[in-house]
């Protein structure tokens, strides 16, 4: 199977369980138990609109490279896009950066208005977190991994993880750029939730912690690489390709790694990041194939 081939079936498998965790409410048919049509719909709407699918794919991936069981981390890697999915909800809304477009559509809160776009996302964080126990009482035998994995996804996600980036983000607003401040902003906005999908199939697949830190340290330089690349593209991408537009991040003073070096040294760290995260993968030799190619295709993406 290709590269590419594999990439679609992990994309395949997670929106199978998204489907099987968050199915359309039937209107016609409220139930006690089933969740309001109107929310449902907008919190479908965002998380079915596509995307990259980075994340999960990352743990299913990881999963299955250290010989875990594939079936038990379907739930955490569709409980890690909601979470992924209500961030960029939130993050679209008028409090925070006031887009209009994400994912190649308006955003969530020009079609289901402010109140339901908070609602939507706090829907997809909350249930996020009922999947990921639900999940961990529904393979007993593994309850410890699959604790640790959500105790892993729930902190990189919290208050010390992408909240608090989001908070110095939006702190750092209209500053003169800082290295150390931008470091951690693009740590924890960014590479904790790439780091988190690697640490979580690391304890469901009951990794030691040399391949811990490996998949850790991976993480963190894509996560880092990931942001810069993001930076540069919101400089010099296309809007078409990347489904949202471009040139915000001056307009709105953001501080970014191009304001901080320039375009062409942030190029420059964002390749030398790549070859570090490949690097990382040399415990793994040959079992890290995937992963190789996701640095690989990642490295040149347009969107
Ligand atoms: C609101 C708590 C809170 C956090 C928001 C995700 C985020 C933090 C902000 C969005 C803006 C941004 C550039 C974040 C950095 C992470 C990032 C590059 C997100 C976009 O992820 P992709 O490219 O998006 O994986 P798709 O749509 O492909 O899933």
């Amino acid at each position: 199977m290709t590269y590419l081939e594999q990439y679609a079936q992990y994309v395949g498998m997670l929106e199978a369980e998204l489907e099987r965790l968050l199915p359309e409410t039937d209107a016609a048919c409220p139930q006690e138990d089933a969740i309001p049509q109107h929310l449902c719909a907008a919190m479908r709407y965002s998380l079915m609109a596509g995307g990259k699918r980075v994340r999960p794919v990352l743990l299913l991936a990881a999963c299955q490279m250290l010989g875990g069981d594939i079936e038990q981390a379907k739930t955490p890697a569709a409980a890690l896009e909601m979470i992924h999915t209500y961030s960029l909800i939130h993050d679209d809304l008028p409090g925070m950066d006031d887009d209009d477009y994400r994912r190649g559509r308006p955003t969530n809160h020009k079609v289901y208005g402010v109140g339901h776009a908070i609602l939507a996302g706090d829907g997809l964080l909350n249930y996020a977190y009922e999947c990921l126990l639900g999940n961990a009482l529904r393979f007993p035998r593994n309850m410890e991994g699959l604790v640790r994995a959500a105790d892993a996804i729930a902190n990189r996600a919290g208050v010390r993880g992408m909240i608090a980036g989001q908070s110095l983000d939006l702190l750092s607003e209209h500053m003169e750029p800082d290295a150390a401040r931008l470091l951690y902003i693009h740590t924890h906005k960014t590479a904790d939730l790439l780091t988190a999908p690697l640490l979580a199939a690391a304890y469901i697949a009951g990794a030691d912690e040399a391949q811990r830190d490996a998949l850790c340290r991976f993480g963190f330089c894509v996560g880092i690489a990931f942001q810069i690349d993001d930076d540069l593209l919101d400089v010099e991408g296309e809007a078409a390709l990347l489904g949202k537009q471009t040139g915000m991040d001056a307009q709105r003073g953001k501080m970014t790694w191009p304001a901080l070096v320039g375009v062409a040294a942030a190029r420059e760290r964002s390749a030398r990041l790549w070859d570090e995260a490949e690097e990382a993968l040399s415990i793994f030799g040959e079992r890290a194939a995937f992963l190789h190619g996701f640095a690989a295709q990642m490295r040149t993406r347009k969107s």
